[in-house]
């Protein structure tokens, strides 16, 4: 651990400031501040950055490589002050400098290389990884522009360009040294040469892929672990003179243009799978050049190649990075010389892969005719395994040829990322028990029964350091002084805090610990969007993506509602509310902007309307990010996770609203079921269709939205208003989500729970009525959310998929 005191802390930032801007602090612009103020925590990590590496190469401890195309980690100065343990000592030292260290901290630009829940969960792993000491780190793709910025102009989503590198990144450092060479198309050429069959890739393309890696701060134990990200460069970086000359100049950057669009930019839909050749490209190249890299870091290391897989695991979040398991093969059938059985079970042995969604249009597939001309000698490979393992189902399954097929990894002109995953990894776990056991029971039963002892379960988990003790320090301070802090370091010590929750004097402080947040909310709002709003309301929030299965349209029909009853009603007794959205729709994903542009409408026309001001408002808060959840999440009375049950896999913003004090309004769907099972029924508000009753529908359809619309008269009036010029002038504006919902006969059921919905709302009110029996509900979710720390999903990953059970040691 760094120690350091206020006036060394002093002494070394004004020395940095000199050093990095040649100019003396008083004349620094914020934005420089900060700056100095990263480089110079970078400066005190990198001692125990190189000690990490050294211990990690010396021992033979298993290395976790957690692979993923996504890494949402957000802003990286406060976590590592927390975790570095040196955040007061900071904060005084900037303190007697007259400056504002949150001031500084909110300049720092999100890091958003992820969608949503699968990338921050990536980042939030990588977090827990470091702090319980467990060599692991983190391999993904270092994107020029992150997951695209979103403004709402005139109601409706505008997307612009996220270049978070332009003022650059203190964080991360580049190591050319250490960079490793693509190869993209070509032929294989097979020649036999002292009775062995080699192949070659020739006639390719090589792209340089540039590492650049982060430090990863451990919570006060001095790891630091890294998070290695790689960007494309032409294997020359020098332009091609003779082309200059032959005035091909604007041909010489084309290409370069070409090979660096492979790490240019996120793709933003995380639902539809697209068979897009830039995305293939994409993963090939960061598994391609993670792997490289780990194989010769291993063998210079004395790591002999047989025994590999006893010291590496690797680990692919979603099917994205499946490629690894053909790329391995290809490095220990082509550059060492393995047999392909010896070959085959080192990678099965290595590989572990988690499932995180059951949308089937989520599915990934690539057709033949790209997969092999982009990647002739994986596909090769691929087919290999597939030739071997269809002979294994035909021993097993004899004539049952549609089954056979169904399983196949390539089969019907396509190649099947999920089928390859299955079968070239030893562990495929779901995220929450539901969803794994949706995946036995249904989308991957054959396989289930194939191989029973893959099948796991993994509930998600979220950093409590970061959700917690950084984004919610009052709260974090009062467990403190109830129950001590042993909870920081083990976090089902929270349970503890059980008894407290009947205690009205604790109730009363968090009741003003919660005022604190939301009046804080209540600033950022006012700046942000010119909305007043009322901190004594019920803070109601839904941010996530903007999904159909999501329901956001749900929601949102049930403030419709409100509104219309309150037109009618001026004198209704409700507890005021201030509903809060935020959250990005994909850009080409039209129904999701649409609803969009419906709760923006919605909002214009309450927030505007005096008759019921004073007991509603709301707010669609642009650019839904990293850093502004952390804010939003301390501030929140209702956690709205209301998917339609089955569909959302987990969720992990339910677990961090649970810890942070709100109650949940939820469908029995993902961890959902697990929070209730925690806390409780009592302090959990559930409704909606059973997982019984969404199968049936599927299985066996009998769903008409009309009929239940017309049987609703509030339904009646609500759905009408989507199409009637309420809401806006032109009728026509809604009338994607209109449609959806009833001539599509909407496949989420939104209209069927809204009954069940607007009754656990009223629920909402009375329970909040009683404010200290609320404050109650809100102290044993706090009090048992300790489980969701992702400390204990990152153990569970540890010893019962990777077989790290060995530490770091004596760091
Ligand atoms: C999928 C796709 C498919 C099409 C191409 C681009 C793309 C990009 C990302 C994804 C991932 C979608 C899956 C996902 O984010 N699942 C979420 O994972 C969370 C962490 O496990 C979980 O809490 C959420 O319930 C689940 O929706």
């Amino acid at each position: 651990m760094i120690s350091v005191d206020k006036s060394t802390f002093k002494k070394d930032y004004q020395k940095k400031f000199l050093e990095l801007h040649g100019m003396e602090l008083v004349n620094g612009t914020n934005f420089q501040k900060y700056e100095a103020l990263g480089s110079l925590i970078r400066d005190y990590v990198a001692e125990s950055w190189i000690n990490t590496r050294r211990k990690t190469d010396k021992s033979k401890e298993k290395q976790v490589y957690y692979f993923s195309m996504e890494f949402l980690v957000g802003r990286l100065l406060g976590d590592a002050l927390l975790n570095l343990g040196i955040r007061e000592t900071c904060r005084g030292a900037l303190n007697d400098l007259n400056i504002d260290l949150e001031e500084l901290e909110n300049l720092e630009h999100d890091q958003g290389l992820g969608n949503g829940g699968l990338g921050r969960l990536a980042a939030c792993f990588l977090d827990s990884m470091a702090s319980l000491s467990i060599p692991g780190h983190g391999c993904g793709i270092r994107y020029k522009y992150g997951f695209f910025e979103q403004k709402i102009i005139n109601g409706t989503q505008v997307e612009a360009p996220d270049n978070w590198l332009r003022e650059g990144n203190v964080w991360e450092i580049k190591k050319l040294d250490k960079a490793e060479v693509v190869k993209f198309g070509g032929e294989v050429k097979v020649e036999e040469t002292n009775g062995r069959i080699i192949f070659t890739q020739v006639n390719y393309e090589p792209i340089l892929a540039v590492p650049y890696d982060t430090p990863i701060v451990g919570y006060k134990n001095n790891v630091i672990n890294t998070l290695r990200l790689w960007s494309a460069e032409p294997v020359s970086n020098e332009f091609d003179f003779s082309s200059f000359s032959r005035g091909e100049f604007l041909k010489a950057l084309a290409y370069k243009n070409s090979v660096e669009a492979i790490s240019q930019v996120l793709y933003p839909d995380d639902s539809v799978y697209e068979g897009r050749r830039l995305r293939l490209k994409q993963q090939y190249f960061f598994v391609s050049a993670g792997l490289q890299s780990i194989v010769r870091h291993f063998k210079k290391h004395g790591g002999k190649i047989e025994e590999f897989d006893e010291h590496v695991a690797i680990h692919i979040n979603d099917t994205h990075p499946t490629l690894a398991i053909p790329e391995l093969m290809r490095i220990l059938l082509d550059e060492e010389g393995l047999s392909w059985e010896t070959a085959k079970r080192i990678t099965n042995n290595t590989v572990s892969y988690t499932n995180h969604t059951i949308l089937a249009e989520a599915l990934e597939k690539w057709p033949i005719d790209m997969f092999k001309t982009l990647l002739p000698r994986i596909y090769m490979i691929v087919e290999e395994m597939n030739k071997r393992y269809c002979n294994e189902l035909w021993n097993k399954y004899i004539g049952q040829w549609d089954k056979i097929s169904k399983m196949a990894i390539i089969a019907d002109g396509y190649v099947r990322m999920a089928n390859l995953a299955i079968v070239g990894s030893h562990s495929v776990n779901g995220v929450a028990k539901l969803h794994t056991e949706i995946l036995k029971k249904q989308e991957m039963s054959d396989f289930y029964y194939l191989y029973p002892s893959k099948f796991n379960n993994k509930t998600n988990g979220i950093s409590h350091r970061r959700w917690l003790l950084k984004s919610n320090s009052d709260l974090k301070n009062l467990l403190c002084e109830t129950i001590g802090d042993s909870f920081i370091k083990h976090p089902m010590d929270m349970e503890m805090f059980h008894k407290y929750a009947y205690d009205s004097n604790i109730q009363k402080k968090l009741n003003d610990i919660k005022l604190k947040n939301k009046n804080k909310l209540a600033k950022l709002i006012y700046e942000t969007k010119g909305i007043v709003v009322d901190p004594n309301s019920i803070f109601d929030v839904q941010i996530k993506r903007i999904h159909a299965y999501k329901r956001q349209t749900l929601n949102c029909l049930r403030i419709m509602d409100l509104y219309r009853q309150l037109i009618e009603n001026p004198n209704l007794d409700i507890v005021p509310r201030t509903f809060i959205f935020a959250g990005k729709a994909a850009p080409a994903y039209y129904l999701a902007k649409n609803t969009i542009e419906l709760i923006n409408a919605v909002a214009e026309k309450i927030n505007n309307d005096k008759r019921v001001n004073d007991k509603i408002k709301i707010v669609f808060l642009d650019n839904y990010r990293v850093s502004l959840a952390e804010k939003i999440i301390p501030a929140t009375d209702l956690s709205e996770q209301i998917s339609t049950t089955t569909k959302e896999a987990s969720g992990t913003s339910n677990m961090k609203f649970m810890m942070n004090g709100a109650v949940t309004i939820a469908t029995l769907d993902g961890a959902n079921i697990e929070i209730k099972d925690e806390v409780g029924e009592e302090n959990i508000i559930i409704f909606g269709l059973t997982e019984r009753e969404v199968l049936n529908y599927y299985q066996k359809g009998g769903y008409s939205a009309w009929d239940i619309r017309n049987n609703d008269n509030r339904l009646i009036r609500v759905t009408d208003d989507l199409i009637n010029g309420f809401y806006n002038n032109d009728k026509n504006r809604f009338r994607s989500v209109y449609e959806n919902l009833l001539t599509y006969n909407d496949e989420f059921f939104v209209l069927k729970d809204f009954d069940s919905y607007l009754n656990a709302q009223n629920k909402v009110d009375k329970y909040y009525r009683d404010i200290n029996q609320w404050q109650q509900m809100c102290a044993i979710n706090i009090a048992h959310s300790g489980i969701f720390s992702s400390d204990r999903t990152i153990l569970e990953y540890a010893t019962g998929i990777w077989g790290s059970t060995v530490l770091y040691k004596n760091l």
